[in-house]
C-alpha cells in the first residue's frame, strides 16, 4: 500500500503483538541459537501440533490500553489513559509486568490520586524508570497522529504516565517516530531513514532533562543520538554477528539498550541474510532476527514488529502465526478504527 495505507496500519499493529506473543518464549534468555527460534516459528504452521494460543504480555496489555484510550477519547487524555493502566493491570496481573512499574500501576488505581504523573515521578528514588516499557506501547501514537510533532508530544506524555526518567520516556518518542516514518515508506531508502531518525532525537535529546540523566547515568549526552549513529555504522557493514550487535547496541530491559536494537533488526533485515531461511519475507525476518539476539525478545520483537508491520503491510504476515497469537484479531480491527482517525485529523476534522 501507498503511505499510511490501510495495510500498514494492520500490518504495525498486528506484528507488534506477534513479536509480543512469540518472542516470550525466549524473554530473559541470554543465548538463543537460531535454530531454537526457526524450531519455534516453524511450530506455529503446524496446526496438528495443536500448539494452542500464545498469550500476549504486558507489552500487548498496555498498547491494547493506548489503542483505546486514543479511539474513546479522539486523541490524548492523560487521566483515561491511567486509568486504563491501572484497570488493566488490576484484571490480569500476571501478564509479566516490570518488577517496578506494578508500584505506579498500583497507584494509578487510587481515586485521592490527583496528579497522574506524580507516581512515575516517584519511582527508583525519585529518578524515574529508563525501563522500555513506554517504548514497547508507544506504537499507537504513530498511528492515531499524522502531525509529527503530535507524535513526539504524545508518546513521550504517554510514556511519562509510567516512566519519567527522560532515557525511558525518549525511547518511546523514537520508537513512535520510527513508526511514524516507516508508515510513510521512508524504509523505502534507509539511509535517509537513519538519518532522520538522527536529526529528530538531536532536537528531542536538546534539552536539561535528558543532560542531567545522561551525566547520572554516565551515557553519552545525547544517548539515543549516539545509539543511532552505531546503528548506521552497524548497517554500513557487510558483515555482522549477533555477539556484536549486542554488544553494540545491547538486548535488555533498559529502553536505551532495547529501542534501537529493535530499529537496527528491522534494517538488517529489509535484505536477505544468511542466516534466516531463503522463503522467509522481511517481516519474518524481522520477528527471527529479533528473537535470536536473546534477551528482551518479546519487547524487541514488539517494537520491531510495530516498525516492520508499517513498512511491509499486513499482506507481509503469515496468516498461521496471526491465528496462533491471542490479540491479533482485535489489532487488525483496532488498525482500522485508528486509520480512519488519523486520516479525520490529517483532513482537519
Ligand atoms: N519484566 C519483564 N520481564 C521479566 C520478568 C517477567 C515476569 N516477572 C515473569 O517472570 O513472568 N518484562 C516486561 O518488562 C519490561 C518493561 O518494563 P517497564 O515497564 O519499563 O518496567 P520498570 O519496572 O519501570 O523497569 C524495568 C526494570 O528496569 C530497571 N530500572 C528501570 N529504571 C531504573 C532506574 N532508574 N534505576 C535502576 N533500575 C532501573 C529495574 O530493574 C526495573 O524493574 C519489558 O521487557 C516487558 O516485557
Ligand atoms: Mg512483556
Ligand atoms: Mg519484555
Amino acid at each position: 500500500g501507498g503511505p499510511a495505507s490501510l495495510s500498514r496500519f494492520r500490518g504495525a499493529l498486528v506484528a507488534a503483538v506477534l513479536g509480543d506473543c512469540v518472542g516470550g518464549e525466549f524473554e530473559g534468555a541470554e543465548e538463543v541459537p537460531m535454530e531454537s527460534v526457526l524450531q519455534h516459528l516453524n511450530s506455529l504452521d503446524d496446526e496438528t501440533k495443536g500448539n494452542g494460543i500464545l498469550e500476549y504480555s504486558d507489552d500487548t496489555a498496555m498498547a491494547r490500553c493506548v489503542v483505546q484510550s486514543l479511539l474513546t477519547r479522539t486523541g490524548f487524555d492523560e487521566q483515561d489513559m491511567a486509568r486504563r493502566f491501572a484497570k488493566e493491570y488490576s484484571a490480569s496481573p500476571g501478564r509479566g509486568y516490570g518488577s517496578g512499574v506494578i508500584q505506579v500501576l498500583k497507584k494509578l488505581s487510587s481515586p485521592q490520586l490527583s496528579d497522574v504523573y506524580q507516581p512515575a515521578r516517584d519511582q527508583f528514588n525519585g529518578r524515574g524508570s529508563f525501563g522500555n516499557g513506554g517504548a514497547m506501547r508507544a506504537a499507537p501514537f504513530a498511528l492515531a497522529f499524522p502531525d509529527l510533532d503530535d507524535v513526539k508530544r504524545f508518546a513521550r506524555l504517554g510514556a511519562m504516565l509510567t516512566h519519567s526518567c527522560s532515557l525511558g520516556y525518549n525511547g518511546a518518542v523514537l520508537q513512535a517516530l520510527a513508526v511514524h516514518l516507516s508508515l510513510q515508506g521512508a524504509l523505502d531508502l534507509p539511509q535517509q531513514f537513519i538519518s532522520r531518525l538522527i536529526t529528530e532525537m538531536e532536537e528531542v535529546e536538546d534539552d536539561e532533562a535528558t543532560r542531567s540523566d545522561a551525566r547520572i547515568l554516565k551515557e553519552a549526552d545525547k544517548p539515543f543520538c549516539e545509539r543511532l549513529h552505531r546503528v548506521r555504522d552497524l548497517m554500513d557493514r557487510s558483515k555482522v554477528s549477533i555477539e556484536e550487535v549486542i554488544s553494540e547496541l545491547g538486548n535488555g530491559i533498559a529502553a536505551l539498550h532495547s529501542v534501537p536494537t529493535a530499529i537496527f533488526c528491522v534494517l538488517h533485515c529489509l535484505q536477505p541474510r544468511e542466516c534466516l531461511p531463503e522463503n522467509y519475507g522481511g517481516l519474518e525476518r524481522t520477528i527471527a532476527y529479533s528473537l535470536a539476539l536473546g534477551g528482551d525478545t518479546d519487547t524487541i520483537a514488539c517494537m520491531a514488529g510495530a516498525i516492520a508491520g508499517a513498512h511491509y503491510g499486513i499482506e507481509a504476515i503469515p496468516q498461521s502465526w496471526m491465528k496462533c497469537c491471542e490479540g491479533a484479531e482485535d489489532a487488525h480491527m483496532n488498525a482500522e478504527r485508528l486509520h480512519m482517525l488519523y486520516h479525520q485529523s490529517s483532513q482537519g476534522g
